[in-house]
């Protein structure tokens, strides 16, 4: 039986052209900057982010972590949706590692925070709080489902944070899917903010990494926090090489990703029992509620049995999210098992 596994965009492999490039790389000891391709990666991604400098981190964690720990201090705070990523998926290493509050702000369903609100949950400066001095935002938003943020509006929260002192950072971890989804560059979404990190290794097929944007300033400062944690590589050319492909070759594709998120959430639209906005799917990330009869984590399993892997992002919700491994024919096959599997449940 074909595994169709829809887990995570994190899933997909390598390809072809990037195994050659990694075998092929030019390589040099990065920690003292010697290594040329990943000098190239972290020029290439600055430029498409629109910023002045950029890093390569191991991860998204660790991209997100380094920019807590540039943009603040211990104790200070910060603030975050009531979903964001970094709250939920991070082991609250902002916390545990930068010594920050974390506080939140509730997410709408776009993924989204009130501006209202976020200004009146700034602290005013007052011996007794820790001072307010970050906004985490994110751009696509995954526990919201995928959804994007405009420019328009990070644009309008970011100077609403800037006007009160607020620095502010964008986990743009998938912002490509949000940009090929308005249609509009990257560097325009991340235009607002003062760093953006994204990571190459999820529906961009790279096999790791993340880059943090940001000054040259604080990527020079960001530098030095990602060797405390850790994170200074040596001859990691041998991945910039593949981050290289992702970002030349496997941008324009995400739309492929989106399509077929879009015919995976009108096809589960038509199983009785499964409940779905289709409308509401807006890049490569689908959420959807099996049939009341069971819980997430009980359709999951059963469906893992049937060769379809989901995953379970809490409450009621499955998560299914489409990847460069699973074409428009894995889609269908999945939809016929999932409709199998819950007609046979009566
Ligand atoms: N997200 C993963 C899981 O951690 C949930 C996934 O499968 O979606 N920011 C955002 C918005 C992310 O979605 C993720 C990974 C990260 C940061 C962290 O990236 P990594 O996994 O590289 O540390």
């Amino acid at each position: 039986m074909k595994i169709i596994d829809l887990r995570s965009d994190t899933i997909t492999l390598p390809t072809e052209e990037m195994r050659k490039a990694m075998y092929e790389a030019e390589l040099g000891d990065d920690v003292f900057g010697e290594d040329t391709t990943v000098n190239r990666l972290e020029q290439m991604a600055a430029e498409r982010l629109g910023k002045e400098a950029a890093l390569f981190t191991p991860s998204g964690t660790m991209s997100n972590l380094v920019a807590v720990l540039t943009h603040t201090h211990p104790g200070e705070e910060i603030l975050l949706g009531s979903e964001a990523h970094i709250l939920w998926h991070e082991v609250g290493g902002a916390s545990t590692l930068g010594g920050v509050v974390m506080r939140t702000i509730p997410n709408d369903q776009d993924g989204r925070v009130d501006p209202g609100v976020m200004e009146q949950t700034i602290r005013p400066k007052q011996m007794q709080y820790p001072q307010t001095t970050l906004l985490c935002l994110e751009n696509t938003h995954n526990r919201c489902g995928g959804t994007v943020l405009t420019p328009e509006y990070t644009s309008a929260i970011a100077d609403l944070a800037h006007h009160h002192g607020l620095r502010v950072h964008l986990d743009g971890a998938r912002i490509f899917n949000a940009a090929i989804a308005l249609n509009v560059p990257a560097s325009e979404l991340a235009k607002p903010a003062d760093s953006v990190c994204f990571c190459l290794s999820k529906s961009l097929s790279a096999p790791v990494g993340s880059l943090l944007c940001g000054t040259q300033e604080f990527i020079g400062r960001a530098r030095k926090w990602r060797k405390m944690l850790g994170g200074g590589m040596r001859q990691v050319g041998v991945i910039a090489a593949a981050g290289i492909i992702a970002l030349q070759e496997m941008v324009n594709r995400l739309a492929d990703d989106h399509a077929n998120a879009q015919h995976l959430a009108q096809g589960l639209a038509h199983i009785p029992g499964i409940a779905i906005h289709p409308e509401k799917i807006q890049t490569d990330i689908v959420m959807f509620e099996p049939p009341t009869t069971m819980s997430a984590p009980e359709f999951i399993e059963q469906m893992a049995s049937r060769g379809v892997k989901f995953t379970y992002p809490g409450g009621r919700r499955v998560r299914a999210v489409t990847n460069r491994m699973v074409g428009t024919a894995d889609i269908d096959e999945a939809l016929n098992r999932v409709e199998l599997f819950v007609r046979e449940l009566g």
